[in-house]
């Protein structure tokens, strides 16, 4: 390991030692609340900024309150969303209660990442909602993770999409009402829609848009918008929880490329029951909505994506790449981009990009990718 990469995580190290020292200080606190400390800022091309809140390990109660009115709410959308097309297992809503510990501490962005900081790292992106200080919309789970994996490069540290407990963890930050505000949550506190379950807006409502980073105030633990805006998309894939399951739990996608993540914390579309802090949100890795963003975390693990996870991703990119629709030329460079980061998880030795194009070309339809390829690297060449 070079020296600078030792003082580094040196650095880190008395970081997290420094932050777990307040935390034991802080455990016999009234509230359980903590101050902001150990904020770190990343700095991106520009001068753009990224924020985060230093989150300090510890136990909460992940999931809705059992024989509480937050629990009927839950058992209610259970109900509702059954057959509904995102339902897994039947059971999009399962918030069963059940202990959870994060046994390390991790920074968590302060805000969504934004789009100017989208832009910094990935270059342009059809949002939905458009302004520099307005969260990164209209992002897929494949989106938000390739991000990290671009971001963790550029500044050599691991970034990663928060686990959904560790979403929940932070965005409860000690408390365990349904909200972090309390048993309710107004429109002065955050960005969601007042309505009623049949669709009817009320006369309050705000108008249904995002809102700029820092529009409201932040949880005990320095964190923007938790409760709606945009919702957050969290590394696990979907599934009922598993009570046995109870340290740093992180769902692999076992199944296929098509199986939901999980999105966290409800959007400005939503109404204040789906931007609770247990509420659970099952979306396909490759949809991309108008209420969809997420919000990074940097940490001392890796993300935990494995082979058989990176294998069906690729698949799926290479479907995409082949399907013979029209993709604007930017974002056929992408797929064939994110298609090459999952292709690197599973051949981290194999030498060249060539030999990505004759793997692709031999798991794909070889006239369509190699044009596809062609293509991309022309439009990639600089104008004479
Ligand atoms: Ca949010």
């Amino acid at each position: 390991m070079p020296i600078s990469q030792k003082i580094n995580y040196l650095r880190l190290a008395i970081v997290f030692a420094f932050a777990m020292a307040i935390h034991s200080a802080r455990a016999a606190g009234a509230n359980g609340g903590l101050p902001e400390y150990g904020a770190m800022s990343l700095i991106l091309q520009g001068g753009i900024q990224i924020e985060l809140a230093g989150i300090p390990p510890g136990t909460f109660l992940m999931g809705a309150r059992p024989g509480s009115g937050e629990e009927a709410i839950a058992s209610e959308l259970e109900r509702i969303h059954r057959h509904s097309a995102f339902s897994v297992n039947g059971q999009r809503y399962d918030e069963t209660q059940r202990r959870v510990e994060i046994t390390r501490p991790f920074y968590m962005g302060a805000h969504p990442i934004t789009q100017a900081q989208y832009l910094a790292v990935m270059g342009p992106h059809d949002f939905h909602n458009q302004g520099s200080d307005l969260p990164a919309d209209n992002i897929s789970w494949i989106d938000a993770w390739a991000f990290c994996q671009k971001l963790s490069k550029l500044i050599g540290k691991n970034v990663r999409l928060p686990t959904e407990a560790e979403w929940e963890y932070a965005c409860r930050a000690g408390t365990t009402t349904p909200y972090h505000t309390g048993d309710g949550i107004t429109l002065e506190q955050a960005n969601f829609r007042m309505g009623t379950p049949d669709g009817a807006m009320a006369a309050a409502s705000p108008p249904l848009a995002t809102t700029p980073a820092g529009s409201f105030p932040p949880n005990a633990w320095g964190l923007y918008d938790m409760h709606g805006n945009v919702e957050e998309w969290c590394a696990d894939a979907y599934m009922v929880y598993d009570m046995d399951d109870t340290a740093n739990p992180r769902v692999i996608g076992e199944y296929d490329h098509l199986y939901p993540r999980v999105a966290r914390g409800g959007s400005f579309k939503y109404l204040p029951e789906i931007i609770r802090s247990a509420s659970r949100a099952a979306i396909p890795p490759f949809t991309a909505l108008e209420t969809t963003g997420f919000r990074i975390v940097v940490s001392e693990q890796p993300d935990a994506i494995d082979a058989d996870e990176a294998a069906s991703m690729l698949r799926m990119c290479v479907r995409i790449l082949t399907a013979g629709n029209e993709m604007p030329i930017d974002r056929r460079i992408q797929w064939i981009d994110y298609a090459y980061q999952f292709f690197r998880i599973l051949h981290p030795n194999a030498p060249t990009t060539k030999y990505f194009t004759m793997w692709l070309s031999q798991k794909a339809d070889p006239a369509s990718i190699i044009d596809h390829l062609f293509n991309a690297r022309m439009a990639s060449m600089p104008a004479h």
